[in-house]
């Protein structure tokens, strides 16, 4: 049986949970509490040197880092498909490009966001608050504009969309309506929304966590 060691409120575990039950694998997941510096025991250290979540571990095979992992699932376990068709090169790249862009220009802020938001009022930086506003309001409006005629951003339902699905439910939460004006992001929301992978992934919190 597949094992996945993850912290729940992780962003890129839940990109894996929610490829898990798009794909209706069933696993053992094993909860490392990044918080109290599980990841740092090296019996965890041996199965990713870095040290993060999440890990997956298949019969023989060991592998981390979500979009890796999210390849891995495709490859082993490809149907129903998170990637456009073999053959679709353009949106295959399409794809991945939106999940690079999620991992790297959307989460991570919105991260750094929910740190500042958990500070009492006094300690709270309002000029970087208004910055990541603009910052994750510009990524809004170039998703919006993407999203133009689409259903999904590669088309299809993909790993494009999972990429950004866990932070993109914490923004109201945050102050952040992703939605208002921008009608292409709502439909999408509504959309993503419907599918239980993403409607039940456990752990999307707007509480931050140390780090990430
Ligand atoms: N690129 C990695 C990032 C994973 C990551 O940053 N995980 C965080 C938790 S959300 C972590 O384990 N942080 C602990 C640390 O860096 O010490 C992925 O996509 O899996």
């Amino acid at each position: 049986m597949i094992k996945l060691y993850d912290f729940l409120p992780c962003p890129f575990g839940q990109k894996v949970r929610i490829v898990l039950a798009e794909k209706g694998l069933s696993y053992e997941l094993v909860e490392v509490d990044i918080t109290k510096g599980e990841n740092r025991r090296p019996e965890f250290l041996r199965l990713n040197p870095y040290g993060r979540v999440p890990v997956l571990i298949d019969e023989d095979t060991t592998v981390y880092d979500s979009t890796i992992i999210n390849e891995y699932l495709e490859d082993e376990y490809p149907e129903p498909p998170v990637l456009p068709a073999v053959g679709s090169s353009a949106l295959r790249a399409r794809a991945r490009l939106f999940e690079d862009f999620a991992d790297t220009s959307f989460t991570p802020q919105v991260g750094q966001l929910m740190l500042e938001m958990a500070k009492p009022d006094a300690e709270r930086d309002p000029e970087r608050v208004q910055r990541l506003h603009q910052s994750l309001g510009r990524v809004l409006d170039y998703l919006n504009h993407e999203l133009q005629g689409q259903q999904f951003l590669a088309s299809e339902f993909s790993i494009a969309d999972i990429g950004f699905a866990p932070r993109l439910f914490v923004l109201q939460a945050l102050g952040i309506e992703a939605g208002q004006n921008r009608g292409n992001v709502e439909a999408w929301m509504n959309r993503l929304l419907e599918r239980p992978s993403i409607a039940n992934v456990k752990g999307l919190t707007a509480e931050p966590i140390a780090g990430v």
